[in-house]
């Protein structure tokens, strides 16, 4: 079984003013993904349509009284109908290429404490797994068990590091819009080098600097979950999803130039 993150970057156009669907680019990233034929799940990011009412709202942010609690409700219903929009407009083009496609709203199965997952009902998504579905989820904004801040952003990185362990994935893919992990921010630096490979012992301080992570759309929390999976034993490898034929490279099983996280 593998699993396969499409960052919302790809997705979406994540630096738009309103939720903005990247319709190329799904076209395309759908028909590379009907490539695979045997187990798979998709976790897709939010791009344009949760970051915005995310950061609005101060979603996972302290309550401060009464009326930033009504607030923070507005905008939970606000992001979750967006991602939810988008969730359906994916699975929507997958099945149109042939994907057994099923939409599955994290919120609706998940819940978090203090910002980490610590409920999810994994049993559900293998069912349809084990029916012949490919699962799709997304990153979504949940109920938290910490009673100061009450709801909380899930990315879709934290639920493919969860979905690996609990169901034991034999591959995990993560695609966004930089080729992989480099030793410095490659669209400032020109003799940044793509790192073939990352563990623990790697020296990442140059990626751990703020201004990278916002260029790579938070590459260092991305490599944070990757190394807790790989502690696990689940290797994972980051590819450019702006660059056509990679999935369709990576799901298939081939080498395709990116960094894995072992
Ligand atoms: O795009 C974020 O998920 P990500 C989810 O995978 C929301 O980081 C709702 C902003």
């Amino acid at each position: 079984m593998i699993i396969i993150k499409i960052g919302g970057s790809a997705l979406t156009v994540k630096d738009a003013d309103k939720p903005t669907l990247d319709e190329d680019n799904l076209e395309r990233i759908a028909g590379e993904l009907s490539a695979y034929n045997d187990d798979m799940i998709i976790v897709h990011g939010a791009g344009s349509y949760g970051h915005i009412y995310a950061k609005k709202y101060g979603i996972g942010d302290v309550i401060s009284n009464v009326n930033d609690h009504l607030y923070k409700l507005e905008g939970v219903c606000r992001t979750q109908a967006s991602v939810q929009l988008l969730n359906y407009m994916v699975c929507e083009k997958l099945q149109e290429k042939g994907i057994p496609a099923i939409g599955m709203k994290p919120s609706a199965y998940m819940t978090t404490n203090n910002k980490r997952i610590d409920m999810c009902d994994t049993g559900l998504i293998r069912k349809y797994l084990d029916n012949g579905f490919v699962p799709v989820l997304y990153g979504d904004a949940v109920l938290d068990n910490n009673d100061y801040m009450k709801y909380a952003i899930i990315s879709g990185d934290q639920i493919i590091t969860y979905l690996a362990e609990d169901l034991h994935a034999d591959r995990v893919i993560l695609s966004s819009d930089v080729d992989g992990i480099y030793t410095d921010n490659p669209k400032t630096n020109p003799d940044a080098e793509l790192l073939e490979v990352v563990t623990r012992d790697t020296d990442l301080k140059t990626t751990e600097n703020e201004n990278q992570a916002d260029v790579t759309g938070g590459m260092y929390g991305k490599i944070r979950e990757l190394l807790d999976l790989a502690d696990y034993g689940i290797e994972s490898l980051i590819i450019n999803a702006d660059k056509p034929g990679n999935i369709r490279l990576a799901v298939s099983g081939q080498k395709v130039k990116g960094t894995l996280i072992k």
